[in-house]
């Protein structure tokens, strides 16, 4: 994007962020020719690192770079291996008589054909090493049997987001799920005591727009050790052997998009990690860490492991998930049953039958349920009044003759019915069936919890809207649009609850037959 182009949802997914031509400067960046161990790229701040200024790197070999017997190492090392991330990080000493232990992180950039190999080396200084070998694989050997122990989806989430956090030190780790439509909830948390949750809370799609979720299923994790950092340059600005920006799409130290730094200094966050979830290649979601008092820099190692875990609960969650189904099937099976029996008892009105307690609410995870058959009605939960009832039975019975389906699920009636919508202001999501003649059974569910209050949290600073004559979009802002574009949304209606609400319907009309023909007896 040009600096006078205005920022905009639409463009916003336009910002090649796999080519930024920066880097973030906790670390220096080297690219490396392998014909002839020259470097043909760095970042501007190599100085800090190797202790020389970019024009005498440029064209220099490793060796003159890093020190003979560093150089020589990781040209032999890139030279032995053709997929390099299994081996990284290989350390090396930079800095003043070599004192200091520093991650070279290797890997291949994506090039076009043909061309030249180069091999990109990142290198970040470690003043400790805090985790070790023995004790990472400790961490994550304790860390791997709490998941397999896990019995849940929720206990899973729950377990992951706490050994995360232990092992990398944030304040706050979050599972964060998207739906179809990629916006996204906070499914689980572990955070400091005295932090605000943010369980359950609900992002629109755009708060991680399409490339950047692209680009998270090829690399699967990413830190900004500080998001007032000031970016360093790659230079040259083109890759020589290729005469395109290097592609950083693998690169551990790529410099983010502004527009995410703004947004994460808007939520009062210090440094932030991602780690992607993965179902079928395709990402599921993220674990999302926060840091609030100020930067926060886990080593390369510590990445890893958690970068490791991640792909365990990636495994894990598609086969719990499975059994969730399983298990949630079993147990509505077990309510149909129930009030499929219950609803024979010809000693109780049929809606007083099914509506005794919640077991009908259960079934399809309702917030309010309302009968109405054999003349009377009966209701559980949140339900409107006898007027707002019959404006829904109304409606229903017009939609399901149009459609010839047996069930009706909406999760907007806003988007669904507008005419009647107005007058309904407190129901989102509508689930009906019909059993003849105006007898009916309705579920309502009511909004999601959607509402995150940028501009009313403490942590979060004031928002510049303009910058010079750059028209700079705000998160804020783009939030409140969505908050317009999906409110009035209800969870959307499982597919599972939909048969629920089908074969109960099949029941409740034998269940009138039989009643009816037992009457037709009595008045013989
Ligand atoms: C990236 N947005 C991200 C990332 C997250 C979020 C996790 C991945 C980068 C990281 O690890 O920090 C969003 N973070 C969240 C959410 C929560 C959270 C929802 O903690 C909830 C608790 N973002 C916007 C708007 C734009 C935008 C309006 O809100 C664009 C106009 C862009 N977000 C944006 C971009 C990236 C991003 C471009 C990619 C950053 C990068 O990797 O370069």
């Amino acid at each position: 994007l040009g600096p006078a182009e205005a920022i905009d949802l639409e463009n916003c997914a336009r910002e090649p962020i796999h080519i930024p031509g920066r880097i973030q400067p906790r670390g220096v960046l080297l690219v490396v020719r392998e014909s002839d161990g020259r470097v043909v790229q760095c970042s501007t701040n190599v100085r800090d690192v190797v202790g020389l200024a970019p024009l005498d790197v440029i064209g220099a070999g490793l060796g003159e770079v890093l020190g003979p017997q560093d150089g020589t190492r990781l040209l032999d090392h890139a030279a032995r291996h053709q997929d390099l991330a299994p081996h990284n990080p290989v350390e090396i000493r930079t800095g003043h008589g070599r004192s200091v232990e520093t991650d070279a992180i290797l890997h291949r950039p994506p090039l076009p054909d043909g061309a030249e190999p180069v091999v990109v080396i990142e290198l970040e200084q470690a003043v400790v090493r805090p985790l070790s070998f023995p004790n990472t694989y400790q961490a994550v050997r304790t860390a791997l049997a709490d998941l397999d122990r896990a019995s849940t989806l929720d206990a899973l989430f729950t377990t992951a987001a706490e050994h995360v956090r232990h092992l990398t030190g944030f304040d706050r780790v979050m599972i964060y799920r998207f739906d179809a439509d990629h916006n996204g909830e906070v499914v689980a948390e572990a955070k400091r005591e005295d932090l605000n949750s943010f369980y359950g809370l609900h992002y629109p799609a755009t708060d991680i727009p399409r490339q950047a979720r692209a680009l998270y299923e090829k690399n699967w994790i990413r830190l900004i050790d500080d998001v007032d950092y000031v970016p360093s340059d790659v230079v040259p600005t083109d890759l020589p052997t290729t005469g395109e920006p290097l592609d950083l799409t693998y690169s551990t130290l790529r410099s983010v998009s502004p527009i995410h730094l703004e947004y994460l200094r808007n939520m009062g966050v210090g440094a932030s990690m991602s780690i992607s979830l993965l179902r079928d290649g395709r990402l599921w979601g993220l674990i999302a860490c926060h840091h609030y008092s100020g930067p926060h820099h886990p080593s390369y190692a510590v990445r890893a492991a958690a970068e490791f875990l991640g792909s365990a609960l990636s495994v894990l969650l598609v086969a719990q998930s499975e059994e969730d189904r399983l298990v949630a099937s079993r147990a509505s099976s077990r309510l149909l049953a129930g009030l499929v029996a219950d609803s024979r008892d010809e000693d109780t009105s049929l809606v007083e039958a099914v509506t005794a307690d919640g077991r009908l609410l259960d079934l399809v995870d309702a917030d309010g349920v309302v009968v109405l058959a054999e003349g009377r009605s009966a209701s559980r939960g949140r339900v409107p009044d006898e007027e707002g009832v019959a404006l829904l039975v109304g409606w229903l019975t017009g939609r399901l003759a149009e459609t010839a389906d047996e069930v009706v699920a909406v999760d907007s009636l806003r988007v669904a019915a507008p005419e009647i919508a107005d007058l309904l202001p407190d129901v989102a999501g509508v689930l009906g069936v019909l059993l003849s003649d105006g007898q009916a059974v309705v579920w309502l569910r009511d909004e999601v919890l959607r509402s995150v209050d940028w501009g009313g949290d403490p942590h979060n600073k004031a928002i510049a809207l303009s910058e010079g004559d750059t028209v700079r979009l705000s998160p804020r802002r783009s939030f409140d649009r969505w908050r317009e574009v999906v409110s009035g949304h209800s969870e959307p209606w499982a597919e599972d609850a939909v048969e629920s609400a089908g074969a109960l319907r099949s029941h409740l009309v034998e269940a009138l037959y039989l009643r009816g023909r037992r009457d037709v007896r009595a008045a013989e």
